[in-house]
Formats: C-alpha cells, structure tokens, sequence
C-alpha cells in the first residue's frame, strides 16, 4: 500500500508541483513563467518515473517513487526507497560533491526527489558505450569516487559509534531482498522472472540451474552481501546509474544504498565495463571495429582497479587516526613494528577486496544475461545469433570469476583472459 495522501505525478501535475514550492520555481524562472514551462518523462531504468522540467531560466530532475516497479506493476516495493536515495546522495555529495547530483528537495509525502538537472551532453554511460564512445576519464572519476565514498563512510575512518548510527539509518531492507533474489538466488533456477536468448543460450541456462559450484559461491556472496556492514554502498553501481560527459562523470540512482561489503560496488563497476567490453564485437560496424573501445574498456578495469585501491591506501595512510578499526596504538607509526603492521593489514584488506570484487562481478556478470533485468549493451545487438555469441563469451567468463576468483592473482591476468577469448 502506498503512503497516505500519495499521488503519482504526471506531465502535467508536475509542473503544478513545483510551482507549489517557490524555492524550486525558482531555478525555472518564477511560478509565473509555468506556461512556458516543458516536461518530459525520461526514466528508462527498471523501477522509477523521471521528469525533466525545463523553464526559461533552468531546469530540474523530479524522480518518484511508485508503489510499484516501472517494468512490473506487479511487483509491489516499498517507496521508502527514495528516502535511501535522497540520504545517500547527500553523504556521497559530503565526500565527493563532483560526482554526485544535488539534491534539492526530498518529499516523503509524494516519494519524490528534486535533483540537479544533468544537462546534454551528458548522457547515461551505458548508452554512450552502446555507440561505441570512449571516455578517457571515467576510470580516474569513478575511482575517486569509490575510494572517497567507501573509505570516508567506513570504520576506517569513522568512530565505531557513528558508524552504528549510520548502519542504522541505511538498513535499505527491502531493496536488499530484490538484489538478494535477482543477483544471488534467481540466476541459479527456473526463476519465473528469468529471460535469456533462445533457444541460443537454453544449454547454458540449464546448466547453471545444476551447477553446483556456483550454487555454492553465489550463496557465500550472497551471505557477505548480508552480513557485512563495511562501508556504505551506492549500492547499484552500473553503468546505467551514472551520467557522463567526456570530461564529467555523475554518479545517480542510489535508491539501492546499504552498508554492506565494499567489493560488492568495485565488482559490480569492473564487470558492467566486461560486459560492456564483451558486447562491442556485437556492435561493431563497417565504419567501427570497435578495437579501439575495446582495448579501452579493458585497460578502464585496470585503471579502475589500480587508482582505486591506491586512493583508498593513500586515505587509509593519511586519515585512518579517526577511525576505530586499525587503531594508532597498534597500527599508527609509534606502535611496535607499526608501519610494518599497518602494511600487513593494508595487503591483506586489499587482497580479500581484490577476490571478492571479482566473485562479486561475475555475479553480475552471469545475472545481467540468465536474469530479469537485462542490459542495452545486448539487447541492442538485434541478430540473436549474434548476441548470444557475446553473451556466451561474457556467461563463461562470468562463471568463472564467480567460482575462482582466486586464481586471477591481479588485474593484468583478468584483462589478459578476456583478451585471449576474443
Ligand atoms: P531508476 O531508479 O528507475 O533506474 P534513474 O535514477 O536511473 O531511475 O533515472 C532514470 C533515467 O532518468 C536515467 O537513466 C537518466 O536518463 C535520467 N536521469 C536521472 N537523473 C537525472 C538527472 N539528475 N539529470 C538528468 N537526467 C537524469
Ligand atoms: C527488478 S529490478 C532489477 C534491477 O534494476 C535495478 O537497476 C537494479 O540493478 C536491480 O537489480
Ligand atoms: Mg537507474
Ligand atoms: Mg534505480
Ligand atoms: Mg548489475
């Protein structure tokens, strides 16, 4: 059931809405310039309404929250979720205000969020990749963002009681199930939500639905996405939750944030670049071979990997005394052996890290193409021989980040893989 007193906007309401709220009316040039005024829907991901309205003097990002799923009315979920989003996009702006659109409003009444409009060119990643763009800065932008968001909101760098207090605020329950079923349970059996190309991949569908081993890894994920509260997650950190230029990397869409394990959003982020990357040679045109994207991608999860973990030691290094988890007594330089401790610490975090990250990506690897929610990087590709050609490629590599991340030892060896199978 939905709030008491909720109403679903429209086009039209939309604009009556925000020329209720002068502040808002404002940013548009005044509630009298409302005939003016443009609106469009733009939501294209799987769950909200988005609205851009656009007046004489600006423009504003209006997104609600129905009681329900945008690709399932059926599928009821809470509109709690704004209240995630809108709280978390205010602690990353805390940390990273470059990367993070503005919240201006959040009204819990009409589950809504009014946000900084992103204005052309930015565009969704996802799409940009699809047509074949490259965008020299998104590792170094997204690395920073990572590393600032996950450190800063972690015991590393806060005291343990502020972090209870944060654990608390973002228990974020219900968007944690629908990730628990779609990534980690639906994949593996005959889920009625489940889609593939067929009859191209039915073979490979089936055969995860008995695929013990990664019954198996999929469940330990799912139990460290549970029960872990390291950090707090964007939570749904793909290549269509963020907007970018090629000079300007924005990352939306946080309704899925939770405290929970840091490798779940790195992973996540390195396997949408795979995926991506395994896509491009269904994409590729007379005019564009796509050699040069994919070489790109590939070193983008390098980058991405590299400058992360480097920013994330080099707060770890400068900031930890505010954290209460590697303690100066033990780990600060005046300890006993403490530079030498902290190293060992530092090797051992960044190793489970890298391991999970992995096991985590291939995850999502295999649930973006056995799964419901599917992504544009396939779907545009409109021979289905073709693209179950590349999902095929992307499931077994999948598959095997999922149950050996291990033997992957560094990035190098994960791009060298994908490399070698095309
Ligand atoms: P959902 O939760 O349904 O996936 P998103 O937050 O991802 O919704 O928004 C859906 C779409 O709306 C995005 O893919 C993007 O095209 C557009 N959008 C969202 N936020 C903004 C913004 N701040 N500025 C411009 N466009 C936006
Ligand atoms: C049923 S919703 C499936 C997916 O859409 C969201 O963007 C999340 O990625 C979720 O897992
Ligand atoms: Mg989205
Ligand atoms: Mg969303
Ligand atoms: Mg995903």
């Amino acid at each position: 059931s939905s709030i008491p007193g909720f109403r679903a906007l429209d086009v039209d309401s939309v604009k009556d809405y925000l020329a209720g709220k002068p502040d808002l009316a404002d940013r548009l040039g005044r509630s009298s310039s409302k005939p003016e005024w443009k609106v469009k829907e733009v939501g294209d991901g799987n769950i909200n309404y988005v609205y851009i309205v656009e007046g004489p003097s600006g423009a504003l990002c209006v997104k609600q929250a129905l009681p329900y799923i945008r690709i399932a009315h059926d599928w009821k979920l809470t509109q709690d979720r704004v209240r995630f989003e809108a709280d978390a996009l205010r602690e990353e702006a805390r940390y990273c205000p470059e990367h993070v659109p503005e919240v201006y409003l959040y009204d819990p009444q009409l589950a809504v969020i009014v946000m900084q409009y992103l204005p052309p060119p930015h565009i969704i990643l996802r799409v940009g990749l699809t047509q074949g763009k490259i965008y020299p800065r998104l590792a170094e932008h997204l690395a920073k963002f990572l590393a600032q968001t996950l450190f800063r909101t972690s015991l590393l760098a806060l005291d343990s009681a502020t972090w209870r207090e944060k654990v608390a605020m973002f228990r974020n329950g219900d968007m944690c199930r629908l990730t628990e079923q779609v990534i980690f349970t639906d994949p593996y059996y005959a889920a009625p939500v489940n889609r593939h190309t067929s009859p191209q991949l039915d073979a490979e569908a089936l055969a995860l639905r008995e695929d013990v081993e990664a019954k198996v890894a999929a469940t330990q994920l799912k139990a460290k996405f549970c029960e872990t509260a390291q950090a707090l997650l964007h939570g749904d950190m793909h290549t269509g939750s963020l907007m970018v230029t090629s000079t300007s990397t924005f990352a939306i869409d946080a309704e899925f944030a939770v405290y929970g394990p840091i490798a779940f959003d790195v992973g996540k982020m390195m396997a949408n670049l795979l995926l991506a990357y395994y896509a491009a040679d269904g994409q590729a045109s007379e005019g564009d071979d796509r050699t040069e994207q994919k070489r790109w991608l590939l070193q983008s999860v390098v980058d991405l990997w590299t400058k992360f973990s480097a920013q994330f030691l080099a707060l770890w290094d400068a900031e930890s005394q505010g954290g209460d988890l590697y303690r100066a007594e033990l780990f600060g330089a005046d300890a006993t052996a403490g530079q030498q401790t902290r190293q060992a610490a530092q090797d051992s975090f960044m190793a489970d890290l890298f391991t999970d990250a992995l096991a985590f990506g291939g995850a999502v690897m295999i649930r973006r193409i056995v799964g419901i929610a599917h992504i544009i990087d396939f779907e545009s590709i409109k021979d289905a021989d073709r693209r179950a050609a590349c999902e095929k490629r992307a499931l077994h590599f999948g598959r095997e980040l999922l149950v050996e991340p291990q033997a992957f030892h560094n990035v190098e060896r994960v791009v060298r893989l994908a490399a070698d199978q095309l």
